[in-house]
């Protein structure tokens, strides 16, 4: 029998499974197109990326910064550059409140 899932594990799990969750919405279905990434911004991060959430411009620099390869689309090891500054700042918020 598996053991259970840790928080750490479950906390992976979910970052993998939202990236997909949005990603599906339009073809191809495992990249996330500057919609779908709005989508995922507004509605997972809204606390963590404010300025993105509502503003078109901050959100198109971070598109195009995000994505390395610039086809228009991120795909996870893209996506997950953004995951990791998320989990850095949030990181510092917490060594320096
Ligand atoms: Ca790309």
């Amino acid at each position: 029998m598996a053991q259970q899932q840790t928080a750490l594990e479950e906390s992976i799990e979910n970052i993998v499974n939202i990236f997909h969750q949005y990603s599906v919405r339009i073809e191809p279905r495992d990249l996330l197109n500057k919609k779908e990434l709005r989508n995922l911004v507004a509605n997972e991060l809204p606390n963590f990326l404010k300025k993105e959430t509502r503003n078109q411009t901050a959100l198109d620099d971070l598109m195009e910064d995000l994505d390395k390869n610039q086809d228009s689309q991120l795909d996870f090891n893209e996506f997950v550059v953004l995951v990791s500054r998320v989990l850095q700042a949030r990181q510092q918020q917490t060594l320096h409140p």
